[in-house]
């Protein structure tokens, strides 16, 4: 066993169908732990691995415990991140070595999940949405470590496109620089998380898992390193209203200035002053939205094994 690899710990399903050259889905845990209350983020978790499952696909929850890396979780260590909720860790790229070393408790975001699945020969990722180039961030510098971690690491991340906390139009150019492609999901059109609508365009409207799975395959073959995002619309009737979501999220970053808010703990602060501000209705979409994302991603996993 590789030095790198001593830091894995594989859960023997995951792990034969890694040897089986079995589709794998990899599902981050920052959602379990920050991103939605106790019990609907265990019961969402539950359901995202079942979707997965359900296409044939074998699902690999990410989270970092006792020094390990942990690919695939059990019940039992989903409902530990599920009720220890924010007191775990929101764990980037930068935080693994810490967390790791002190033998504590992370919850992987988007560049850590991305991280640890290409390590453990994962190669699609299904979540909710991702960081990006925060508004402002051109005097911030507030740009999130999933984005870098996508112009390198070859993982296809299905998103349900980028939340408007963010500045749409920066984060796309960022990712046009580091060569991240970005397509729509049989839409032309960006989606913002909770809406199907968000003013900007995807590079391409891509119409099946296995066309997705193509452009994968030939990126990867030509040594085109890194990721690429697969932004998957909310459905329709799940979806919110994007006028009323546009000055929820204008309220919540007022509020994070007043405060003076920064760093790490900007993106957890103006998503949950969002869920605040919309009441529950923002979780009814957000479970809706990455179920809808677990399926899809299971669908791409297959279709990539099918045409190796
Ligand atoms: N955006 C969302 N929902 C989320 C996140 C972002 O719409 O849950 C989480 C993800 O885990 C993402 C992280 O990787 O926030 C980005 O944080 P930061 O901006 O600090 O890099
Ligand atoms: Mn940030």
């Amino acid at each position: 066993m590789s030095q790198k690899h001593a830091y894995l710990a594989i859960h023997p399903e995951v792990q034969k169908a890694l040897q089986n050259k079995q589709a794998v889905v990899a599902l981050e845990s920052t959602i379990i732990s920050h991103g939605m209350p106790f019990p609907q983020n265990l019961e969402t978790a539950i359901l995202l691995e079942n979707e997965v499952r359900k296409q044939g696909a074998t699902p690999a929850t990410i989270a970092l415990m006792n020094g390990k890396i942990k690919i695939g979780l059990t019940e039992e260590e989903l409902e530990y991140l599920a009720k220890k909720g924010t007191e775990v860790i929101k764990t980037s790229r930068r935080d693994i070595p810490y967390i790791l070393s002190q033998k504590l408790t992370g919850a992987t975001t988007v560049a850590a999940t991305m991280f640890a699945a290409e390590k453990a020969g994962i190669l699609v990722f299904a979540t909710g949405g991702i960081g990006g180039v925060h508004r402002d961030g051109t005097n911030t510098m507030d740009i999130s470590a999933d984005l870098q971690e996508l112009a390198t690491t070859n993982v296809a991340v299905v998103c349900a496109g980028i939340k408007s906390i963010l500045d749409l139009g920066l984060t796309l150019e960022y990712l046009e620089t580091q060569g991240v492609p970005v397509l729509g999901y049989q839409t032309k059109e960006l989606p913002a998380f909770y809406t199907q609508k968000s003013g900007f365009t995807a590079d391409y409207a891509m119409q099946s898992p296995e066309a997705i799975a193509r452009l994968l395959q030939t990126k990867w073959v030509l040594g085109l390193q890194g990721g690429v995002i697969i932004a998957n619309p909310i459905p329709k009737e799940h979806s919110l209203d994007f006028d009323l979501m546009q000055k929820t999220i204008q309220q919540a970053i007022e509020e994070q200035k007043k405060r003076g808010i920064t760093g790490k703990e900007s993106t957890p602060f103006l998503l949950g002053k969002v869920k605040e501000l919309t009441a529950g209705k923002s979780l009814t979409a957000n479970i809706a939205l990455v179920k809808n994302n677990a399926r899809l991603a299971a669908q791409i996993a297959v279709a990539y094994k099918k045409q190796l």
